[in-house]
């Protein structure tokens, strides 16, 4: 479908893709321009694989909270089970999406603009109680809960350096820094400083450091980085170094891997790498948009977004790249951020 060399402008493309699995999500703000009146021109005419599968194969034991427009206008966070049967709006056509779960899976943290603004919410599991943590009429998005359940990391716009009329013409987002606070709101800390991109930040499994990606080393252009830093935005130390768009970070539950979307072999695809950057693994191989991959608790899956049916859909494989196996079929172009609810499939 896309290829490095096929013109000029295919590196737009690709951004663009991604920006389209996930509903923006390249640097906040995000654009509020996903939605139905986008969907792909050739919509999956057949379901290859179905939604939920038929059972003949092993599927996770977790549940998977995402987002989708499949309830229509607006986007909300569904959860569903590992096979993805018993699919269930969470936030109720209210609007949500980037849901991650704390630790013990009791609540989600997501984002929200149904106050007019993206704002990072808190909610139970079952979607009751949803509070606003932000309160801020800037972007604050991609929320990330630390192991312990007591901080939340997420990108803000707050501090913006960047005049708002030139933010609308981009695609990443140069004022966006990463902040933590409690997970009540409070003790508000900016971890980064700079005129750059820094943005989904995601928490490792020892609570210690934090994976975001940035373009502080490629300020010109819109290829992004990933990095690590420790907690208190200290030690920030570069993992990938190429003209490539790395982007979306998540630990694996031993802390050492990362799995993360890059377009270095000519569109977006998931990859692993060592904690340290070394030891890349790509573990898709297709010419539609691979995105958004984040690893199972139990260790065993990753769970990503692929528009390779033609529609955005959720998906999961194994961690070497084997068993991948569509969930859901909403046939719509902003299902994704896909992320692990950590209790065992049927338990409510
Ligand atoms: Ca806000
Ligand atoms: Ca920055
Ligand atoms: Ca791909």
């Amino acid at each position: 479908m896309w290829n490095r060399s096929a013109a000029p402008r295919v590196g737009v493309l690709v951004v663009t893709g991604v920006c389209l699995v996930l509903g923006v999500g390249c640097g906040a703000p995000e654009p509020e321009t996903a939605g139905p009146t986008e969907a792909p021109a050739e919509a999956p005419a057949e379901a290859p694989t179905g939604g939920p599968t038929d059972g003949s194969a092993p599927l996770p034991p977790h549940r998977i909270i995402y987002q989708s427009l499949r309830g229509g206008e607006p986007i909300d966070v569904w959860v569903m089970n590992g096979d993805g049967s018993e699919p269930t709006n969470l936030t109720g056509n209210v609007y949500g999406r980037h849901p991650t779960a704390f630790p013990d899976g009791t609540r989600i943290a997501f984002r929200s603009d149904r106050d007019g603004n993206p704002e990072v919410y808190v909610m139970s599991a079952d979607g009751a109680e949803p509070t606003n943590l932000t309160e801020h009429p800037a972007s604050d998005a991609n929320p990330s809960v630390s192991p312990d359940g007591a901080t939340i990391v997420f990108d803000s716009d707050r501090d913006s350096r960047v005049e708002a009329a030139e933010l609308e013409s981009l695609t990443a987002n140069p004022a966006s820094e990463i902040y933590v606070m409690d997970a009540d709101g409070s003790n508000l800390v900016r971890l980064t400083d700079n005129a750059f991109v820094d943005s989904h930040p995601w928490w490792s499994p020892d609570g210690r450091r934090i994976a975001f990606y940035s373009n502080r080393d490629n300020p010109d252009g819109e290829a992004q980085d990933l990095y690590v830093m420790d907690a208190d935005g200290g030690n920030v130390t570069r993992l990938t170094d190429d003209p490539a768009d790395d982007r979306y970070p998540s630990w694996s539950p031993d802390g050492t891997r990362i799995t993360f979307t890059s377009d270095r072999d000519g569109n977006p695809e998931v990859y692993t790498m060592a904690a340290d950057g070394s030891d890349p693994i790509r573990l898709t191989e297709n010419d539609a948009p691979d995105n958004a991959p984040a690893w199972s608790p139990d260790g065993e899956w990753i769970v990503f977004a692929s528009e390779r049916d033609g529609s955005s859909e959720v998906y999961v494989m194994r961690v070497d790249g084997s068993e991948q196996t569509r969930l859901t079929s909403d046939g719509l172009p902003s299902t994704g951020n896909a992320r692990w609810l950590p209790v065992d499939a049927g338990s409510r």
